[in-house]
Parts: C-alpha cells; sequence; structure tokens
C-alpha cells in the first residue's frame, strides 16, 4: 500500500560511526553490521485506532536507527506492515458498527499522517496484511511440506518446537510463556493443539467474518506468519534489525523467528531490537485499555509535531515511561531555546558538537545524553559565544539529520 512522503534530510560533514543497538536476544549492546545497504523491518500498526504516544515513541525510535545508518554511510532499505485484518479490527468493526475495512483504511490514513507530521522516514515497502495473503499462503505450504505445521479442526499450527533454538529472543520460562501467549492473542488451552505454545498461521473461515481463497483453502492469516511473509518477500534472509516495542518481543518476535528458521534453514535477524513502554496514568498506553494520548489530537490542538518528536526522544528508547504533559511543556521550551540558538549571528564551532552526539547515537541512541549536548550548545550560541551564523546553520541540520527535529 502507498506509504508516506519523505522528510528532507541534510547531508552532514564527516561520517557517523557504527551503531550498536542492545539486541534483546543476547541481552547486550553489540554492534549492527549492516553491508552498504542496511535492512530493518519493523512491526506496523493495527489500524482499529489512531497513533498513540507509544506508538509514536517506537517509530521515532527505529526512525533514529535509520538515520544512523544514514550518516554513517548506509543506504537503508525499511519495510513495515500494518495489520489490517485481525480480530482487534473485527472486534472494533463489530463495536462500532462499522465496516472494518473502513475503519483500518481511516485509522492507516493517520497514522500517515502523523509520522509525516512526525518527520519519520517512510518505509521503502508498507505492506498491509490483506496484500500479504498469497505470499502467506505460500509460506504456510513451505512450512507444511517441512512437517511443521497441523490441523485442529480446519486452522492450521506451525510447531514452534520445529526450531530447536525457539525461545531464543525472549528467554521466558515456559510457564511465562504460556501466560504471555494467552494475554497477547494466543490459545494456549485449545484442545487439539499438539503443544499449548504452537501458534495459528492459518484460520479457517468463521461465519460472518471476511475470509479469502487461497490453496490452503477459504481463511485468512495467524498473526505471526504475516510478518514473516512481508519481510522475507521484500528483505530476503537477512535482517540487521527486527523491530518493534517491547511486548512484541513474546510471542510476536518469537514466533516470527521460528517460523522464519524453519522455512530459510537459518537465523534471518542480527538484532532483535525493543522499545519501551510508554505509559500514562500508571499503565501501558493501550488500545485495549483505552488510556491513550492521541498524536492526531495533540497536533490538531495546535502542537507543533518537533515538540511532539522531542519530548518523546528526551527518555532512552529502551525505558519504559509516563507520557506527561509536563514532559511536553519541557520540549516546547527546549525546542523554542534550540530554534533561537540556530539563529544566532555568532555561534561556536558545530563540529565538537557534532561528533559527541554521533558518539551518543552510535552507542546504543543515548538520546538524552545527546540532547544535553545540544543545549549546553544552544546555551553557548544565544549567549553569542562564538563567531560564527554558519555554525548555528549548521548545528541546526546536524538536530535535523540525526534527530529528525526540524529547527
Ligand atoms: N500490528 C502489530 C505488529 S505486527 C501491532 O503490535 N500493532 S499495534 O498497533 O498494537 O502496535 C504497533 C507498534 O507500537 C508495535 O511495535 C508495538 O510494540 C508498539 N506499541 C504499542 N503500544 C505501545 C506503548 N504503549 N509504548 C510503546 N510502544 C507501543
Ligand atoms: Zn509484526
Amino acid at each position: 500500500m502507498e506509504s508516506w512522503s519523505q522528510p528532507s534530510i541534510p547531508k552532514l560533514p564527516g561520517q557517523g560511526l557504527p551503531l550498536a543497538l542492545f539486541d534483546t536476544s543476547e541481552k547486550r549492546v553489540h554492534p549492527t553490521t549492516p553491508g552498504p545497504v542496511a535492512k530493518m523491518y519493523v512491526c506496523g500498526i493495527t489500524p482499529y485506532d489512531a497513533t498513540h504516544m507509544g506508538h509514536a515513541a517506537t517509530y521515532v525510535a527505529f526512525d533514529l536507527v535509520y538515520r544512523a545508518w544514514l550518516d554513517a554511510g548506509h543506504e537503508v532499505h525499511y519495510v513495515q506492515n500494518v495489520t489490517d485484518i485481525d480480530d482487534p479490527l473485527l472486534e472494533r468493526a463489530v463495536e462500532r458498527g462499522e465496516d472494518w475495512k473502513v475503519i483500518a483504511e481511516r485509522e492507516t490514513a493517520l497514522f500517515r499522517e502523523d509520522m509525516t507530521e512526525l518527520a519519520v522516514i517512510p518505509p521503502r515497502e508498507y505492506i498491509g496484511a490483506v496484500e500479504a495473503i498469497p505470499s502467506v499462503a505460500e509460506y504456510v505450504t513451505q512450512l507444511q511440506a517441512k512437517g511443521a505445521v497441523y490441523s485442529v479442526d480446519d486452522d492450521l499450527y506451525f510447531a514452534v518446537h520445529d526450531d530447536p533454538n525457539f525461545g531464543k529472543v525472549s528467554h521466558l520460562d515456559t510457564e511465562s510463556m504460556l501466560a504471555t501467549f494467552a494475554e497477547r492473542g494466543g490459545d494456549p488451552d485449545r484442545p487439539g493443539k499438539r503443544n499449548p505454545l504452537d501458534c495459528l498461521v492459518w484460520q479457517d473461515a468463521r461465519p460472518d467474518e471476511p475470509a479469502w481463497n487461497t490453496s490452503l483453502g477459504h481463511g485468512r492469516p495467524g498473526w505471526h506468519i504475516e510478518c514473516v511473509a512481508i519481510a522475507l518477500d521484500h528483505l530476503g534472509n537477512r535482517m540487521d534489525v527486527l523491530g518493534g516495542g517491547s511486548d512484541l518481543a513474546f510471542p510476536h518476535h518469537e514466533m516470527s523467528a521460528s517460523e522464519a528458521a524453519v522455512l530459510t534453514g537459518q537465523e534471518c535477524n542480527q538484532h532483535f531490537v525493543h522499545a519501551g513502554m510508554v505509559g500514562w496514568q500508571g499503565h501501558k498506553m493501550s488500545k485495549s485499555r483505552g488510556n491513550l494520548v492521541f498524536v492526531s489530537q495533540l497536533r490538531h490542538s495546535g502542537v507543533d509535531p518537533m515538540a511532539i518528536r522531542l519530548a518523546l526522544i528526551a527518555h532512552h528508547y529502551r525505558t519504559d515511561w509516563a507520557w506527561t504533559p509536563h514532559g511536553l511543556d519541557g520540549a516546547k521550551d527546549r525546542l523554542s531555546i534550540w530554534r533561537q540558538a540556530a539563529q544566532s549571528p555568532k555561534a561556536p564551532a558545530f563540529e565538537p558538537f557534532l561528533a559527541k552526539m554521533r558518539e551518543h547515537l552510535a552507542n546504543d541512541l543515548r538520546t538524552p545524553e545527546v540532547l544535553d549536548v545540544v543545549d549546553t550548545w544552544a546555551l553557548a550560541a544565544t549567549n553569542q559565544d562564538g563567531d560564527s551564523a554558519d555554525a548555528a546553520q549548521l548545528m541546526g541540520a546536524s538536530v535535523d539529520a540525526l534527530l529528525g527535529i526540524k529547527l
């Protein structure tokens, strides 16, 4: 489906450092090792409601990965999905008495608008689950040929332990896996399954639900195989980063990694990268709980999207944190100070500041430290503690290219 428009990205002098990121699977920070083209897949939204601050924080975090790779001289091939058919969407459609397709199209359009306003670089391929159905059927057929799929009634399940390394992403014990699986869309208690953790790859048509005709019959895809199919189709067997929020580590990325490993005979993901959960009013912000602050609502009330972005990146991407109006006010103040500094006729040389920004970003995207660096520069520039107007412009370009904040 249609992606969204590309923000302008200034080219900076010199080059960024190789990017190291925390890998959930290895439980440590280690360097990413992309070739000339860095490959990244980030799980997209399920479009049954508007983009909230948690989604925005996650997509902005991976946008920083994209920008750091660009700055280090790589081309970036970025792919994202839209889960435009799944249970939550159908449930919302029934609740609202609306067509599920209309909801999905409306919320996806709003998401594109939010991402554009937040200066998030678009994926090269933005693919809906519905578009990917023929491909999903193909991969499920391949899994069947490998003996990794069995049926329960007319639904098809992937036997997760056909991947000897199942569990390598989240490192959870079986009890925790079972509990989390039940909470996050799984069905551990369904009678007839060989192992309670086995996951649905194809669901036979249910009465009153949409279904598609494929070689597997009349039905729709399971969740995890959707992302496997889209990622393998567009990025091939090797991805530098598979990303999403930390709620996706298990079961989604665990199951996806196992399905991809059985399909390809190799480990496909170099880094599993997970952003922390953003909360609001004491709980993780979630569509199911309904405790949401929407990007679009703030934008429509006149808040500068750059202030929203700055409020998001004031937190390190891996920590869980709570959205507060106070945090947004701080970001508005900071933005106006930086904007004033970028107009300074007598700014200090930007090179040492740019070098420090690059250093902190390359070390697992330490944005709070990067913001400190820019604050220090902005104070000096505002005090006209330098001699160059060009330096102010170049620092503005650095903030734009690396942080996605347009001054
Ligand atoms: N469509 C699936 C992924 S294939 C999905 O999880 N959709 S979602 O709409 O629920 O979430 C979209 C992205 O936002 C995911 O990466 C998810 O991990 C992330 N996310 C959801 N809630 C939060 C939150 N409160 N804080 C941070 N990230 C979040
Ligand atoms: Zn996904």
